[in-house]
């Protein structure tokens, strides 16, 4: 891909930890456009999605924190996503807390018949209002993305599913819940949990993951949440969990899946520079996506 669009979407409204809506700002700061500038033949900085201040509001059918504004924001979302494929570009979102995922993905889905999505990330992210621990929304947005959970959330952009669990891949979960749990058994969705990435290696998790995705997608998306890494290399996490994905081995892994040139679509999620250690987690972003889109290291 030639064109690369970077759309900020500086969202926190799913979940309570404030900071992650400069997640965007701190990212641009740490230099993306830069590092990324000789990638690309264009890079078009279209700016942050506006989401205000909004008071916190819970639904009170379902329980669910700022239902409404983030199904709202993720439509907006949606269809900028979609704007930018339609012309071409290769859509990079910036987050925000993972909430985002649910507008990235209605906006990428229409435009693949089955749709591949790479979940990395110390969770997995499919709670539904009936399973969450928090009622946040960021834990919710794969679920939603597979059509499963609120309506409102799982109907963006006026369809569901937006992709199938037989082409979802989830690396780097080192924290699920009991239902989560559950519904990665009943829909059958791979997982590289710690444990494999531990017991196989990154190299082989990575050739595994692009070999069962490239035979059934037309497409994929990346959903990089920095808590997949270890805090102590993405300490700007609003949810850390100890024992994650190195620094280096996201590194590879980003090194892989640009070899494959199976990526179509990415989001970087999470980054939260008040939580964070001079700007570290902002850079990791940066860097990561360097590997990802063709950086050599010689
Ligand atoms: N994230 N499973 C927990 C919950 O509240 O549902 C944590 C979710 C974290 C979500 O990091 O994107
Ligand atoms: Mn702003
Ligand atoms: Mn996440
Ligand atoms: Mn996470």
């Amino acid at each position: 891909m030639k064109k690369l669009s970077i759309i900020g979407m500086p969202m926190d409204l799913g979940q309570m930890r404030r900071g992650v809506d400069m997640g965007p700002s701190a990212i641009r700061y740490a230099g993306i456009n830069e590092r990324l500038k000789p990638l690309f033949e264009e890079i078009h900085d279209m700016g942050d999605i506006p989401i205000g201040r909004p008071e916190v509001v819970i639904d009170k059918e379902s329980n669910l924190r700022n239902l409404d504004l983030v199904a709202e924001k993720s439509t907006l979302l949606a269809e900028k996503v979609d704007e930018v494929i339609q012309s071409g570009s290769f859509p990079l979102v910036l987050g925000g807390d993972h909430s985002i995922a649910i507008g990235t993905l209605a906006g990428v889905s229409k435009h693949y018949k089955n749709l591949g999505v790479i979940w990395y990330d110390a969770h997995g992210d499919l709670n539904t209002a009936e399973t969450s621990p928090s009622g946040n929304i960021h834990g919710m947005p794969l679920a939603a993305s597979l059509g499963i959970g609120h309506p409102s959330l799982t109907n963006i952009a006026g369809y569901a599913p937006k992709a199938k669990p037989e082409n979802v891949v989830i690396i780097g979960a080192r924290s699920l819940d009991d239902g989560e749990k559950i519904l990665i058994k009943e829909k059958g969705i791979k997982v590289y949990s710690m444990h494999e990435i531990d017991r196989l290696g990154m190299a082989k998790v990575m050739e595994e993951t692009i070999a069962y995705l490239k035979e059934k997608t037309d497409g994929v998306h990346l959903s990089l949440d920095l808590d997949g890494l270890d805090p102590n290399d993405a300490p700007g996490v609003g949810t850390p969990v100890m024992g994650g994905i190195s620094y280096r081995e996201s590194h590879l892994a980003m090194e892989m899946l640009e070899e494959s040139k199976m990526i179509t679509s990415a989001e970087f999620v999470e980054v939260n520079p008040i939580l964070d250690e001079k700007n570290k987690t902002a850079r990791a972003a940066v860097e990561l996506m360097g590997s990802l889109f063709g950086e050599k290291l010689i």
